[in-house]
């Protein structure tokens, strides 16, 4: 069996490093919160020290099948490490305070993973109850930084299919266009899905504002200069799977060079944890600047979009909450984010 402890910034970082070492079967042992000696580690963040062990047997029957006393003694200092484990990843077993696992136990049911449970309790003080963990919650959700409502803007969104991307702009630029008074135009990528095109362009229609149709980089170019003098120029895409990285590659050769793009990855807070972990990571060559999260009004449990946030560190620009365009639809606010998954706002 191979163990290694790491010490780390924050848990997902320091997955990450024993992952890398020991490979995905690593077992984690114990973690736990310290800081560094000395003076200096007051003026510092907390780090965590995490011990994982691996071994692609079967780590519990080498470890019992130990007769040395040497063996016996590392075997109990195990057992000791993963009761440690338990009481930290968990908070669910009976030796962690009561406050502590009714923390764990709101996250649990809000879907959130074990893993990042652990971490997000590791900076709740302990027997802090449900407005500690809501302020910790809420700064996992960063926002965007506000952008000048003069300045020129092209926004572009991106993502899965279906997740909502072509009614989200339309809410987008509805916003923009009646409400701000400004002069938008809509572009669509249209590569793929027949019929994008004709949805986008009903709500052109019904805005008010010109819609065009590119499936070539040039063409792009070409119709972001047609469209230059307008104020916000929102680009619409077919969704793209995570699966089909040459999707996502023909997309970039559309977006990459164009000056001060924001894209935004449109997520569905309906979508599971790992997913969206797995999505993330293949939209990541887009460099997006922030998610969207899209179909809040339909789950009751929104864990997987702390995951998301937690270990993608991206922040929320948006999130919507209903089909109805252009109402359902909100800027991100870390405390209402925080009160939404810990259902305190349902
Ligand atoms: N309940 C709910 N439905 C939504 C929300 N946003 C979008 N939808 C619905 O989701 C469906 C798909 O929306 P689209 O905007 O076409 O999704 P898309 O991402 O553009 O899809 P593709 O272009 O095919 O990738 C539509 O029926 C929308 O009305 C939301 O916040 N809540
Ligand atoms: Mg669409």
């Amino acid at each position: 069996m191979k163990i290694k402890r790491v010490v780390a910034r924050d848990m997902p970082t320091a997955l990450h490093m024993l992952r890398k070492e020991l490979g995905p079967e690593a077992v984690i042992l114990s973690s736990r919160s310290i800081r560094q000696r000395g003076l200096r580690g007051w003026f510092q963040p907390r780090q965590v020290e995490v011990t994982a062990a691996c071994d692609r047997e079967n780590p519990v029957a080498v470890a019992v099948s130990g007769t040395g006393g040497g063996e016996a003694a590392s075997l109990k200092q195990e057992l000791g490490e993963i009761k440690a484990l338990l009481a930290n990843m968990g908070a669910l077993s009976s030796d962690a305070p009561r406050e502590q696992r009714k923390l764990a136990e709101t996250l649990r049911q809000a879907d959130v993973s074990s893993e990042v449970t652990a971490a997000i309790l590791q900076q709740v003080p302990e027997g802090a109850g449900l407005e500690a963990l809501q302020e910790r919650l809420a700064q996992c959700f960063q926002i965007p930084e506000k952008v000048n409502p003069r300045a020129k803007r092209i926004v572009a969104l991106v993502g899965p299919t279906g997740v909502g991307k072509t009614t989200t702009l339309a809410k987008l630029a509805a916003g923009r266009a009646l409400q701000e008074k400004k002069k938008v135009a809509l572009i669509s990528i249209d590569t793929y899905r027949i019929g994008a095109v004709e949805q986008l362009k009903i709500y052109g229609d019904i805005i008010g504002t010109p819609v065009e149709a590119v499936s070539s980089p040039a063409e792009l170019k070409r119709a972001l200069e047609q469209y230059k003098s307008h104020n916000t120029i929102y680009i619409d895409t077919t969704g793209r799977s995570a699966r089909k990285p040459m999707a996502i590659a023909e997309l970039r050769a559309f977006l990459e060079g164009i000056p001060n793009l924001e894209t935004y990855l449109v997520l569905s807070a309906t979508t599971k944890s790992r997913d969206l972990h797995k999505i993330q990571e293949a939209f990541a060559p887009l460099n997006p600047d922030a998610v969207i999260f899209t179909k809040l009004d339909e789950t009751d449990s929104l864990g997987a979009m702390v995951d998301l946030c937690y270990r993608s560190r991206l922040p929320v620009a948006y999130i919507t909450e209903g089909q109805n365009v252009p109402d359902d639809i909100a800027a991100a606010e870390p405390h209402r984010l925080a009160r939404l998954v810990l259902g305190a706002e349902r």
